[in-house]
C-alpha cells in the first residue's frame, strides 16, 4: 500500500493560475507535497463531461512507475457539506490526446450524501456518475499500467474549502529528485555579499547559480531553476531568467529553488537567503609573528611583517587574489584612503 497525503491550498486569489489548464498540470510524484499554491478559476475550458465543466480547477499529472490500483481520496479540509468536489480522470498521451475514464460530478446536498469526500475505490462499479443528486461521489477505481500517463482534474463547483489528496490505491509514482545534502565544510546555501557595485543601496547582483552544484550534488539528468516566490517555485513558472546576476529586490530576501527530474518532471523544492551584508566581519583583530635576527635582533620586538599573510588571516574572504586590502596606520588616513602602508611592513 503506497499511501500518502498533499494539501493544496485553495486561496482566493487573482493571480493568473497556470495549473488550471492541462499544459501546465502539477507532476505528482513520491512524496511531493504542495503547499501554499494559489489557484482560482479555470483558464481554458477544456472539460464537458458528467454534466459538468471546470470551475475552479486544478490538473495534475500522474505518471505510474509500479503497475496497480489508482484509487484516491479527495477530502475537503472543510466537512461542511456544502463543500462540493468533483473529479474528471483521463488516461494522457498528450493534451490533445485525453480519453476520460472516470469522472464524478455528485454533489452531495443534492444527493443526500452524509459526507463531501469524493473519488475513486474497489466497491464501486460505476465509472461515471453525476451531475447534481446523481451517484455517491465515488466510481471504481482504475487498473493502471507502468509507464502510463494519468491526468486528474480536481474542480470545486460550490464552496471556498482547501483540500487533500489521499492516495489509497497500489500503483505507485516516480520519486522525485532531492535537494542534495550540503557537503563536508559546507554550510548553507544562504548567499551573503558586500554592495561592491558603486551604488550603496543595499541592492546588488547575486550569482545564484553558485548554489546549482550544491543543490543537484550527484544527481544527474535534473535542472535547477530559481524563483523569488514559493508558489512559483511549486509551480515551476516565472522561473528567473538572468540567476547568474541577480539583483536582489529586498535585504535579506529569499530565494526559491526548484530540482527538477528532466525524464519524470519529478520535482522538489528548498529556498535560502540572500542579502548584502555591507559590515564585514573580521576573523581576528590581531596577528602576531615571532621575532627574528633578520633586522639584526631576535629579541627587539620588531619584525617585517607580510601583509597579505596579514590578510589571510584577519580577513580570510578577501584574502583572494582580485580584492585588495590597504592597511594604514590612523584611522582618518584609511577613511581618507592616503597613505596605505606598504605589501612589507617593519612595526616601529
Ligand atoms: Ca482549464
Ligand atoms: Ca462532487
Ligand atoms: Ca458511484
Ligand atoms: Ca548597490
Amino acid at each position: 500500500m503506497n499511501k500518502y497525503i498533499f494539501f493544496f491550498l485553495l486561496l482566493i486569489s487573482f493571480r493568473s493560475a497556470a495549473q488550471t489548464d492541462c499544459l501546465d498540470a502539477v507532476v505528482v510524484c513520491g512524496n511531493t507535497s504542495f503547499e501554499n499554491l494559489e489557484l482560482n478559476g479555470f483558464g481554458n475550458q477544456e472539460i464537458s463531461s458528467c454534466g459538468s465543466e471546470e470551475h475552479n480547477s486544478l490538473w495534475i499529472k500522474i505518471h505510474i512507475q509500479t503497475s496497480g490500483t489508482l484509487s484516491f481520496d479527495i477530502v475537503p479540509e472543510s466537512s461542511d457539506i456544502d463543500e462540493d468536489f468533483d473529479f474528471f480522470l483521463y488516461s494522457y498521451i498528450s493534451c490533445d490526446d485525453i480519453t476520460e475514464v472516470r469522472c464524478s460530478t455528485t454533489n452531495p446536498v443534492s444527493a443526500g450524501l452524509s459526507s463531501n469526500v469524493t473519488g475513486t475505490n474497489n466497491s464501486e462499479t460505476d465509472e461515471f456518475e453525476g451531475p447534481d443528486l446523481n451517484g455517491d461521489s465515488f466510481v471504481k477505481a482504475v487498473d493502471v499500467v507502468a509507464g502510463e500517463t494519468y491526468m486528474l482534474v480536481i474542480d470545486r463547483p460550490f464552496g471556498n474549502s482547501n483540500f487533500s489528496v489521499q492516495w489509497n490505491g497500489t500503483a505507485t509514482f516516480n520519486d522525485p529528485p532531492q535537494i542534495a545534502p550540503l557537503p563536508p565544510g559546507i554550510t548553507t546555501l544562504d548567499i551573503f555579499q558586500c554592495d561592491a557595485d558603486g551604488v550603496p543601496d543595499d541592492s546588488t547582483a547575486f550569482n545564484l547559480t553558485q548554489n546549482t552544484p550544491l543543490i543537484k550534488g550527484s544527481q544527474t539528468g535534473v535542472s535547477v531553476a530559481f524563483y523569488t516566490s514559493q508558489s512559483d517555485s511549486l509551480l515551476g513558472i516565472n522561473e528567473l531568467s538572468a540567476p547568474n546576476a541577480f539583483v536582489n529586490t529586498s535585504n535579506p530576501q529569499t530565494i526559491y529553488v526548484r530540482v527538477e527530474n528532466d525524464l519524470t518532471e519529478c520535482s522538489a523544492t528548498s529556498e535560502f537567503q540572500i542579502g548584502v551584508n555591507n559590515e564585514i566581519a573580521l576573523a581576528a583583530n590581531e596577528f602576531a609573528i615571532c621575532d627574528d635576527a633578520a633586522d639584526g635582533n631576535a629579541s627587539n620586538g620588531k619584525a617585517t611583517f607580510n601583509m597579505q599573510n596579514v590578510s589571510a588571516f584577519v580577513f580570510p574572504a578577501f584574502a583572494s587574489p582580485g580584492n585588495t586590502v590597504q592597511y594604514f596606520l590612523s584611522q582618518q588616513n584609511a577613511e581618507d584612503g592616503v597613505n596605505p602602508i606598504a605589501a612589507t611592513f617593519y612595526n616601529t
